[in-house]
């Protein structure tokens, strides 16, 4: 069988021997080195990469391809930091919002019943401490005791727990007694401190959330990973990023999907810098893939990328769609996404999978089939 597998990769294509090296390792199930990584990026062809991809892919999760019901709330857009490739903060969208628990309160209340989880982040408000946040989760489980609540990335957690005076672990402890149940996996970006401080040095560094998120694996909270990729950052970098995250999982194995990000350039300080190639996405949902070989899942965020090419990533290893989202984020639109109002019924979820042949299946946050 697996010389078989081996036999598809490399029919496809004439492969170079140091490649078909590293097919083989892949498919005996060997692990990737960081060199070999490089080595995938600079040298494989998209074809090679999908089918490799492929490989994983279906080993991990056979032909099934996750959805869920969900909604976003995005608290505040005024924030403390300036990133450069930011188009959602006060500082270059023309809109500026803060809301209540009690206008958050009202969007939980219009949700759907059905609906299994929220995802709740934003911006860096100078202002708001961790009892603003552990009070909004107390307040969204007396209402909706069932949802499951996936609240705020690394970068807010870090200001807000250290605003507090408390440590990490205390900070996390008192969020999870609150009712918070997962981690999103925002403000990665990209962990090389060179082109880190270059694109959003005001941001918590890449050791403060990598610590957060060990931190919370060891409270058994579990969480997502991210990384913002096609803007200044070369092949070694992205690879130095992934072999962070496959480590930290290594001990931990507290994430549970890995979700690449591509840089949108429209309205921020970046717009300069193009937008990479379609070519260049799924290379990079590929290689992630092949190199992340202790992550469950691989996702696609659909808003970011757009729907028909979230359909195309499911043949370069990606075997999770996100969800519904319903309308309720504005990260990506203001950043020049196709999708302005993001939104998606289940059945059109389901049918976007089917078309690519493979099996919808929606899930909870964490990834257990509802019925
Ligand atoms: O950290 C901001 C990114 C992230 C831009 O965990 C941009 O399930 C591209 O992390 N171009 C926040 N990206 C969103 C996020 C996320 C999204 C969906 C699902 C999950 C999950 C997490 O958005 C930020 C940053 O990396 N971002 N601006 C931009 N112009
Ligand atoms: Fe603030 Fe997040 Fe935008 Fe950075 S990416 S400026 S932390 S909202």
């Amino acid at each position: 069988m697996q010389e078989e597998q081996i036999r598809t990769v490399f029919d496809l294509i004439n492969v170079p021997v140091a490649l078909s090296d590293i097919a083989r390792k892949v498919v005996h199930g060997e692990r990737v080195t960081p060199s070999e990584g490089i080595m995938l990026f600079e040298q494989g062809e998209l074809g090679f990469l999908g089918k490799l991809a492929d490989v994983v892919r279906q080993r991990k999760n056979g032909d099934e391809v996750f959805y869920i019901r969900n909604f976003h709330i995005e608290p505040t857009n005024i924030c403390v930091n300036k990133c450069k490739f930011c188009s959602y903060s006060h500082h270059f969208s023309k809109t500026k919002w803060e809301l209540t628990v009690d206008e958050i309160l009202e969007k939980v209340k219009a949700e759907a019943d059905n609906v299994m989880e929220l995802h709740i982040t934003g911006a860096v408000h100078p202002d708001r401490d961790i009892y603003y946040y552990g009070e909004l989760l107390v307040r969204i489980k007396a209402e909706r005791p069932g949802l499951h609540v996936k609240a705020y990335s690394a970068v807010e957690l870090d200001y807000m727990i250290k605003k507090s005076g408390m440590n990490v672990r205390e900070g996390l402890g008192y969020l999870k007694s609150c009712g918070l149940d997962s981690i999103p996996g925002g403000g990665a970006e990209i962990f090389d401190e060179t082109i880190r401080q270059e694109i959003c040095g005001m941001k918590s560094t890449s050791a403060d959330w990598l610590k957060i998120h060990e931190t919370a694996h060891e409270l058994d909270i579990p969480s997502n990973a991210t990384m913002l990729y096609g803007h200044k950052e070369n092949y070694a970098q992205r690879i130095d990023h992934l072999e962070r995250l496959r480590e930290l999982q290594d001990r931990t194995m507290g994430f549970n999907a890995f979700i690449p990000l591509k840089f949108r350039n429209i309205n921020n300080e970046m717009s300069g810098i193009p937008e990479v190639s379609v070519t260049e996405d799924m290379k990079m949902y590929a290689v992630a893939r092949i190199y992340l070989d202790n992550f469950p899942h691989l996702k696609a965020y659909w808003p970011a990328v757009g729907r028909k090419f979230a359909q195309v990533s499911l043949s370069f290893g990606v075997d999770d769609l996100d969800g519904t989202i319903n309308d309720s984020t504005r990260i990506y639109s203001l950043a020049g996404a196709e999708d302005q109002n993001p939104a998606m019924t289940a059945m059109q979820m389901i049918a976007l999978i089917r078309e690519a042949k493979r099996i919808p299946v929606e899930r909870d946050s964490f990834y257990q089939k509802c019925v």
